[in-house]
């Protein structure tokens, strides 16, 4: 009797242990871990398999700045993301202030703002994420022509995730969401052609400070951009 009590309190501490473990906040950003294939083990927490191909984008507003736009009493800005082929799944991800989470590497898409900017630790913002494609743009000669009058499918948001590392103030401030393509649902297949990532503060504040997003997907995607104004990403892709 005495035993198994011990027993149960013995393995009732690592479970908690391991709970704590796999709950805890990372310090970096870590790989980006597919929604495809992951698997919910009990105790340890969902495995995930990490995307195949990842584009980062090292960014910075400055404080003051104009939004790209005010959406519903919200000021928006965006980030423009060519995507070149049918993809079965999308992950998007955001965290600010940059600071030590991660440092561009080769291929990385990096605003020259940021290296101005990035040893900047009084500003961030509480980010939330929208991912939308323009309805009518399927080929990068369309991209300057209908950016205007297209319509934008939203295919989902975020505010707070879990899996992100923490704000500076130990808040579960950053943004991350997976979205699994619906080939047979015009408006949640996730075609070739331009997308965008909204992003915004999502309760009062300003969208200020260094930035980092990442899109992931579990297929390779060579010829994926992404870029603050849609110039820049044409430029890119004729590259
Ligand atoms: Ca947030």
């Amino acid at each position: 009797m005495k035993m198994n009590r011990i027993k149960r309190a013995v393995i009732g501490g690592l479970l908690l242990g391991a709970m704590f473990l796999t709950g805890c906040s990372t310090t970096d950003m870590g790989k980006f871990g597919a929604e495809m294939g992951s698997k919910s083990i009990p105790v340890v927490g969902t495995q995930r398999i990490p995307y195949t191909s990842t584009v980062k984008y090292f960014g910075y507003v400055k404080p003051g700045s104009e939004p790209d736009a005010v959406v519903d009493g919200k000021k928006f800005s965006y980030l423009y993301v060519w995507i070149p082929l049918v993809a079965p799944e999308l992950g998007v991800r955001m965290a600010s202030p940059v600071l030590d989470l991660a440092v561009p590497e080769e291929g990385d898409m990096v605003d020259p703002l940021w290296e101005e900017n990035k040893e900047d630790q009084d500003n961030f913002f509480d980010t939330y994420i929208v991912l939308e494609r323009a309805a009518t743009i399927i080929s990068p000669d369309q991209i300057l022509d209908q950016a205007d009058s297209t319509e934008w499918i939203t295919y989902a948001q975020n505010d707070d995730s879990s899996e992100m590392p923490d704000d500076p103030e130990g808040r579960s401030y950053n943004s991350l969401m997976r979205v699994v393509s619906e080939p047979s649902n015009p408006t949640k297949a996730l075609v070739a052609g331009l997308y965008r990532i909204g992003f915004t503060t999502y309760k009062v504040g300003e969208v200020q400070g260094s930035f980092y997003a990442e899109v992931g997907a579990p297929v390779n995607m060579p010829g994926t951009f992404i870029a603050r104004d849609l110039d820049s990403l044409v430029e890119m892709i004729k590259e």
